[in-house]
C-alpha cells in the first residue's frame, strides 16, 4: 500500500513537471482567441508555422546557447538578449519579463511578448525559423481541419 502511494506520488510529480506540448489546432484556436490572427498583417498560419519550427509546440523548450551567450525560451523561443531576463549577461528585456515566465504552460504572456517583438521594424524576420520555413510559403496546412 505504501509502495503504491509512493509510486502514485512520483507519477503525479512527473505529470506536473511534464512539458505541455500543444496540438496544432489547440494552439491555433488559442492564438486566434488572443488576437494573433492577422496581427500586424500576419495570418494565423505564420504564427503556428513559426511555433512549430521554433519549439515543436513545446512550451518548455529552451534553446542551446547562442553565439552571444543568450538563450531562447518557450513556444516562440523568445531571446534573452533582447526580450527577457535570465539573470545571465546583458538584456534589453523588451518584454519586461523573466525568461522563466516563457517556459511554463500558460502562454498568455508569451503571446503578449511575441506581439511586442513583431511590432519592431524587422517584424517576423526576428524569428529565424519563420524566415527559413514559413516566409512566402503556402501556410494553409497549419490551420487545415481546425475549427476556428
Ligand atoms: C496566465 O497568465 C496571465 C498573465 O500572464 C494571467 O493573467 C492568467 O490569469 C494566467 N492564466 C492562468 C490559467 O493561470
Ligand atoms: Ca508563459
Amino acid at each position: 500500500m505504501k509502495g503504491l502511494l509512493v509510486i502514485s506520488l512520483l507519477y503525479l510529480l512527473v505529470a506536473v513537471n511534464e512539458a505541455k506540448v500543444f496540438g496544432r489546432c489547440e494552439l491555433a484556436s488559442l492564438l486566434k482567441r488572443k488576437g494573433m490572427s492577422g496581427y500586424r498583417g500576419y495570418s494565423l498560419g505564420n504564427w503556428i508555422c513559426t511555433a512549430y519550427y521554433e519549439s515543436r509546440f513545446n512550451t518548455r523548450a529552451v534553446g542551446p546557447r547562442n553565439s552571444d551567450g543568450s538563450r531562447d525560451y518557450g513556444i516562440f523561443q523568445i531571446n534573452s538578449r533582447w526580450w527577457c531576463s535570465n539573470g545571465q549577461g546583458r538584456t534589453a528585456n523588451g518584454c519586461r519579463s523573466s525568461c522563466s515566465a516563457f517556459i511554463n504552460d500558460n502562454i498568455t504572456d508569451d503571446i503578449q511578448c511575441a506581439k511586442r517583438i513583431v511590432r519592431d521594424p524587422q517584424r517576423m524576420n526576428a524569428w529565424v525559423a519563420w524566415v527559413k520555413h514559413c516566409k512566402g510559403k503556402d501556410l494553409s496546412r497549419w490551420t487545415r481541419g481546425c475549427k476556428l
